[in-house]
């Protein structure tokens, strides 16, 4: 191997290292439902953008109407949705929404409610300030959504939103 050959490579490498960092990291969480007969189904993506993470949820095959949805602590979901624990809340704040209410006046898992149709089907778009997929400490990568059987109606402690219908982990998927 000569010289120009080894500096093409060394150059190759430094371009593929350059450009992976100027990407944008994303996640997908695929949602699946909580009884052994459901037919619960959802994909959601993330994207680390500089105004915020990114969400994109579409859910197919719900029950019509308004369903608190939320990061939860763990990404396990196991125990009907129950092993993911409670709200996302590293600073131990009091319930709310995080879009509006900001990371230090809400749980980081507050993700509001996904409104679903006659048809099933409901999609919610979010750019949210603060989260990351992963570094610092609102990192959701590894983390679960989970989608509720009822409203969030932004009582406390943790929006009355019934028991959980839906689990997924959100699995960082790239750079
Ligand atoms: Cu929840
Ligand atoms: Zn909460």
């Amino acid at each position: 191997m000569n010289k120009d050959m080894l500096f093409r490579i060394a150059l190759i490498v430094i371009i593929l290292f350059v450009s992976g960092l100027a990407f944008s990291e994303t996640g997908v969480a695929i949602l699946k439902g909580t009884a052994p007969d459901s037919s619960i189904s959802g994909i959601i993506t993330f994207e680390d953008t500089p105004e915020g993470l990114r969400i994109i949820a579409k859910l197919s095959n719900v029950p019509p109407g308004k369903h608190g949805f939320h990061i939860h602590e763990f990404g396990r979901t196991t125990n009907g949705g129950k092993d993911a624990g409670g709200h996302f809340n590293p600073e131990g704040n009091s319930h709310g929404y995080l879009p509006a209410d900001g990371i230090r006046n809400a749980h980081a898992g507050d993700l509001g409610n996904i409104v679903v149709g006659l048809d099933g089907r409901g999609t919610l778009e979010l750019v949210v300030r603060g989260l990351t997929l992963s570094g610092g400490n609102y990192s959701v990568g590894g983390r679960a959504v989970i989608l509720h059987e009822k409203e969030d109606d932004l009582g406390q402690p943790v929006g009355n939103a019934g028991s959980r219908i839906g689990v997924g982990t959100i699995i960082i998927s790239g750079k």
